[in-house]
């Protein structure tokens, strides 16, 4: 790999100092309490599976190994953060390659904690050092677990404080879901290259893993969706394996996954380069949508099926076009205006909780027709500022005009 592009990756590292102060804004959020926190298991022995960290585990450590636990004491406590490494398993590494063990020399520099203990510790640990504190939180599927290691103790869930703090993204996190978004923008440019008549869907899916992969990402944030024609009314259709034909219109709904961070974009695109007549008024009508819904993005706006920015985009697609037989539009406009988006694709987040900023959401209005095979989804990630909202997605076209420009030029 040529050094500037090392170089780039060392910059857009999350530092151990921001995952340090994560942890200490955790332990400030829950005060006088306990945390613990479980990374995914071992999946290795299941030849299909790949490991996922669990993301709230990552959130707080940037650990990549499965099995370890995190232990967050208060404040007061010395140390007041452990991290619990499984042994060295020498078979294991046969075929793994390395991994960190608790024993290990540098096992402090590479996790970025002080105190890192041996696994099967934690219970004892935490039934010992939780002595000072009221209350143990902790996923709410892992409370059998604590509750075992410590009978006594008044466990809570962790979800909220923890999803509170994944909700507002750091410099470092923006810069990382900009490079995913840059990545997918990349992928959905080589996709309408692709994207000719006679061509099938998992073509052009194809093209677009390919251009996601060379750019050193890890993988899909979610499965891709490229549906032509009657496929594009399926909101979440990905077998991708329909022919496309001229005349149609294709949803194309990819986002990669880059150092963790996921991007999720969808364009709909004209198979053959122009939209028809019905096909570019219902794009204006879900286009005008999107930037009524993006307008209303801002400091204390709410998402949720009755939330302002979703009303903003409803009100716009009722007063900017027809159903086939004449209903509002927004009858047709089957799911939510978006979500958050960051370690997860879905991220984590709370019902109702208004936008702040620094929050990162898609928005994401669509019209589905069965009868006229025709589903138009436009879908960009959007940056919740001070005083309104940033377009993360806005280097990939969207104006049909411009769509239909691009496309004839290939
Ligand atoms: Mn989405």
């Amino acid at each position: 790999m040529p050094l500037f592009k090392l170089a780039v990756f060392a910059v857009l590292a999350v530092s151990q100092d921001e995952y340090r102060e994560r942890r200490a804004r955790l332990r400030a959020a829950l005060p006088e309490s306990a945390v613990v926190l479980f990374a995914a298991p071992d999946t290795s022995g299941d030849p299909r599976s790949q490991l996922l960290q669990e993301p709230s585990f990552y959130y707080f450590t940037g650990w990549t190994e499965p099995n370890a636990v995190l232990v967050i004491l208060p404040e007061a406590e010395q140390p007041n953060e452990i991290l619990f490494l499984p042994p060295r398993n020498e078979r294991k590494e046969k075929f793994e390659g390395r991994r960190s063990a608790f024993g290990d020399s540098d096992a402090n520099g590479r996790t970025g904690f002080r105190a890192v203990m041996s696994l099967d510790l934690w219970e004892a640990e935490l039934k010992r050092r939780a002595g000072s504190a009221q209350k143990i939180y902790s996923p709410a599927g892992a409370r059998d677990r604590v509750k075992q290691a410590v009978p006594e103790a008044e466990i809570h869930d962790a979800a909220p404080a923890v999803t509170r703090l994944r909700m507002v993204k750091s410099p470092r996190e923006i810069a990382l879901l900009q490079r995913s978004i840059d990545t997918s923008i990349a992928a959905h440019l080589a996709g309408w290259k692709r994207a000719r008549p006679g061509v099938f869907e998992y073509q052009i899916a194809a093209t677009m893993t390919s251009a996601i992969l060379e750019r050193g990402c890890e993988r899909h944030a979610y499965r891709p969706v490229l549906g032509s024609g009657p496929n594009s009314v399926i909101l979440h259709y990905g077998v991708n394996h329909r022919r496309i034909d001229r005349g149609e219109v294709l949803l194309m709904d990819v986002g990669a996954e880059c150092s963790s961070y996921a991007a999720d974009i969808t364009r709909t695109i004209p198979v053959g380069g122009r939209f028809t007549a019905r096909q570019r008024e219902l794009y204006e009508a879900v286009l005008g949508a999107q930037r009524a819904a993006i307008a209303a993005v801002k400091p204390g706006a709410t998402l949720g099926p009755r939330g302002t920015v979703t009303e903003a985009a409803r009100v716009y697609l009722d007063q900017h076009g027809k159903g086939p037989r004449g209903e509002p539009l927004s009858r047709f406009f089957s799911h939510g205006i978006g979500h958050h988006v960051g370690l997860e694709v879905h991220d984590a987040s709370i019902p109702g909780d208004p936008l702040a900023a620094g929050m990162v959401i898609t928005i994401e209005p669509g019209v589905y027709i069965q009868e006229e095979n025709i589903g138009i989804r436009i879908e960009d990630m959007v940056l919740v500022t001070a005083n309104g909202a940033r377009v993360l997605s806005k280097a990939l076209p969207r104006e049909a005009a411009e769509i239909e420009k691009r496309l004839s030029k290939q």
